[in-house]
């Protein structure tokens, strides 16, 4: 029998982080050992989801975040898993968390020079249903001298260093990009324990008729969103074929398709949620710079570049439009026409 060829040339997180580390001379080391603890806390989130059904973690957990949403007894486990890695890893100095009202600041390393911003489990309304939710990160570099305040944080996301987001589905999936830097997608290996690399250097189709938004709130839409949306559904050009709607409604699974299919993925500000719905620092920038890296483009309600916006506080929200770069760009020139 022919010896089966099998790929022994395996690239794991760990390494290529470490590979990561040696282009880049001046170093320390802070910044890979940053992501090990965060390569941790995917691992040991990934476990608590995969065992939810099983040891019933899926009812509410009797409190409620400071912003409101039913907090799930997995969000609460999964935002302290994540506090705790970002803390014991030694190497983060400040943490904004969607669960977390406050800034935390890691008083007990000063020297620390990386903010993180999280949310831990986005998607967590989906979880009873078994629909794939997800981590979504961000990392900054802050001076060693700052103040340790929410304004360290009030930083458009063209300041981030890296950041990326973890859908915990069939198995983990990790989709990480640094600044200026290609997207590369890793698959946990359950029985390895590590992170693969599966999806290197990840590439958007320049466009793809799929569209992702939650049609339900088109009666709040403003024209020229509403306007864009039926050109997909009813093309004018007669050869024109109307758009495939994808929508699974956690940010995550659908943000992963749209990297992987191409498409565009939109949660617009509308007149019931004037400022959007979806958060600038720990939501929107993050998944903007993997999509800008991807070869796609991101931009807020009012067609700016979303990784321009500077966030007025922590969890401050906006509209966001992001996916294939024809597809975008095709909100924007509509968006155009409408300012004449
Ligand atoms: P809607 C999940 O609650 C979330 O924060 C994102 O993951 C998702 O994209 C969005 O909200 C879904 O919102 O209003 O369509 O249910």
């Amino acid at each position: 029998l022919a010896q089966e060829k099998i790929n022994t040339d395996i690239v794991t997180l760990t390494r290529f982080l470490t590979e990561e580390q040696t282009k880049h001379k001046e170093a320390t080391g802070d910044f890979t050992l940053l992501c090990h603890a965060l390569q941790f806390s995917f691992k040991s989130i990934a476990y608590y989801i995969r065992r939810a059904t099983l040891i019933n973690l899926t009812g509410l957990a009797g409190s409620s975040n400071t912003t409101g949403d039913d907090q799930k007894k997995l969000d609460v486990i999964g935002n302290d898993l994540f506090v705790a890695a970002m803390r014991s890893s030694g190497k983060c100095k400040l943490l904004v968390s969607e669960e977390e009202e406050h800034l935390i600041v890691f008083k007990e390393h000063p020297k620390a020079r990386y903010a993180v911003v999280c949310d831990p489990i986005d998607g967590s309304s989906n979880l009873d249903a078994g629909v794939s939710v997800g981590t979504i990160f961000g990392i900054f570099r802050v001076e060693e001298d700052c103040k340790g305040t929410e304004e360290d944080l009030k930083l458009p996301g063209t300041e981030l260093v890296a950041s990326g987001f973890t859908m915990y589905g069939a198995s983990a999936q990790l989709v990480i990009t640094m600044k200026g830097g290609s997207v590369n997608g890793f698959t946990m290996d359950n029985a390895l324990g590590e992170f693969i690399l599966t999806h290197p250097d990840i590439k958007m189709p320049k466009s793809r008729a799929i569209y992702s938004v939650n049609e339900g709130n088109s009666l709040y839409w403003e024209e020229p969103v509403k306007e864009y949306f039926q050109g997909l559904k009813y093309p004018v050009e007669q050869s024109g074929k109307p758009y495939s709607a994808r929508y699974i409604g956690s940010m995550v699974a659908d943000a992963y398709r749209t990297l992987l299919y191409g498409g565009i993925f939109a949660y617009p500000a509308d007149k019931k949620s004037p400022k959007g719905k979806l958060r600038i620092l720990y939501e929107c920038a993050p998944m903007a710079m993997v999509f800008e890296n991807a070869g796609g483009q991101a931009v807020d309600s009012h067609m700016k570049r979303m990784l321009t916006v500077v966030p007025e506080h922590i969890h401050d929200r906006s509209g966001i439009f992001m996916g294939s770069f024809d597809e975008v760009q095709k909100v924007i020139d509509v968006h155009k026409k409408h300012q004449h």
